[in-house]
């Protein structure tokens, strides 16, 4: 096999859509020959540039382009201490632009690199959301007029709005700022929302909810049990991943099908609940568990147990990352949905062969690789930003920090 070689990774962070993408360019002994990933972890941006520069670039200068497998495991095993967020996005980086590099070695698009299709088009799932049902709906019949069936509700993103009702929160004296939400406000707005959504629109649409793991287990449960009557997709994140094992629960009580993943870091916090085959789909967001090697491997272990895909892709994703995930979607038998959050027109200037979507369904270019350029200078026109961090900061009432 030729001896081509990584001659250097540069890494960029750019914000053609207001929020913070991580793009790893590694660059080959071939002049003409470079591949592109993604490593994008919005909140902590700054620290997957330092990995990739300090740790990772002067580790694998020289290395041969072929080995994936091999600088995978050495890029994950080297830093002692792993399976957190960001290493895993600067890992992810370096992992799918070595991917992209082997598709324009071999002349194949990705999805054919990996075993070819088992579907012509990426069924794809939009974000249904707005401050009152009146809003919701209209948002609904926009995104069906555009031909999406798969539509995810909320009223007031995560935690809820309540209707509008939020200010009624009562809190203690001197009770820090932060993203305050009711729980029982919350999950009664939803159970509302649902029924007019099943009146308005029937059952011609799949619709999923996302509880962001802001719900303690007893509520989850009532929670989801009370949701069976309007058959949801999914029912997302319906405990945070320390909880994951009361999903053994959820399962003997309830018919909701459960999603999960968009926070594991870590193999072994997604093991037990697909093994026991808690969860119907699987959410992780692909460069935070180190990007396709991993995520190939659990999408054939999920396949073993009849768990489905669900991959994380929400706009806090590159394009070139949503395209690596989406080949991935084309290839595998255990593709459950897409999430999708569309691309702005500065996106698809800064990120040309962005995928596609017609009719509800996705589709990537047959170009060789993961089939998506980057722009630099295009991108140098959206530098990083100071994110708005206020959603993260969630508190029950009484001023408890919870996960957002
Ligand atoms: C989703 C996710 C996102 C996350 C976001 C965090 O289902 O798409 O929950 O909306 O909250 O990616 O940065
Ligand atoms: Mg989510």
């Amino acid at each position: 096999m030729d001896n081509i070689t990584i001659r250097d990774i540069k890494v960029f962070v750019t914000a053609p859509n207001g929020i913070n993408l991580v793009i790893v360019k590694v660059e080959t002994s071939e002049p003409d020959l470079f591949g592109y990933g993604c490593a994008t972890f919005t909140w902590r941006h700054k620290a997957v540039v330092t990995a990739i520069e300090e740790y990772l670039c002067p580790m694998l200068k020289g290395k041969s382009v072929h080995n994936i497998e091999d600088i995978w495991q050495t890029m994950m095993g080297s830093s002692y201490w792993r399976n957190g967020p960001v290493l895993n996005n600067a890992i992810s980086g370096v992992d799918e632009a070595l991917w992209d590099i082997k598709g324009k070695l071999a002349n194949m698009p990705l999805y054919s690199l990996l075993g070819g299709k088992t579907r012509e088009g990426i069924a794809v799932y939009r974000h249904a959301d707005g401050s009152s049902f009146e809003e919701v709906e209209d948002c609904i019949r926009k995104y069906q007029e555009e031909g999406y069936r798969y539509i995810r509700c909320h009223m007031g993103t995560y935690g809820g709005n309540f209707g509008g009702k939020r200010q009624q929160i009562v809190k203690p004296e001197g009770a820090p700022n932060g993203a305050y939400f009711h729980p029982k406000m919350y999950m009664d707005s939803v159970i509302k929302l649902f029924e007019r959504v099943r009146s308005e629109f029937g059952w011609e649409i799949e619709v999923m909810h996302d509880v962001h793991e802001r719900l303690s287990m007893a509520d989850t449960l009532a929670f989801a049990k009370e949701l069976e009557q309007f058959k949801l997709f999914f029912l997302e994140d319906s405990l945070s991943p320390e909880q994951v094992n009361y999903y053994k629960y959820l399962r003997e009580q309830t018919s909701v099908p459960f999603a999960m993943g968009e926070l594991f870091t870590n193999p072994a916090e997604w093991m037990t609940v697909v093994q026991n085959q808690w969860i119907d789909f699987i959410r992780v967001h692909l460069s935070d568990i180190g990007g396709l090697t991993p995520a190939k491997k659990l999408a054939n272990f999920c396949e073993a147990y009849g768990v489905r895909t669900a991959w994380h892709g929400p706009n806090d994703l590159s394009p070139i990352g949503m395209a690596a995930q989406m080949h991935l979607d084309l290839y595998s038998h255990n593709f459950g949905i897409q999430e999708f959050s569309g691309f702005s027109e500065a996106e698809e200037m800064v990120f040309p062969g962005c995928p596609t979507v017609k009719n509800g369904y996705a589709y990537v270019n047959d170009k060789s690789g993961i089939g998506v350029g980057f722009d630099e200078k295009e991108a140098a026109k959206y530098p990083a930003i100071e994110m708005d961090h206020s959603w993260l900061f969630s508190r029950l009432p009484d001023g408890t920090a919870v996960r957002p």
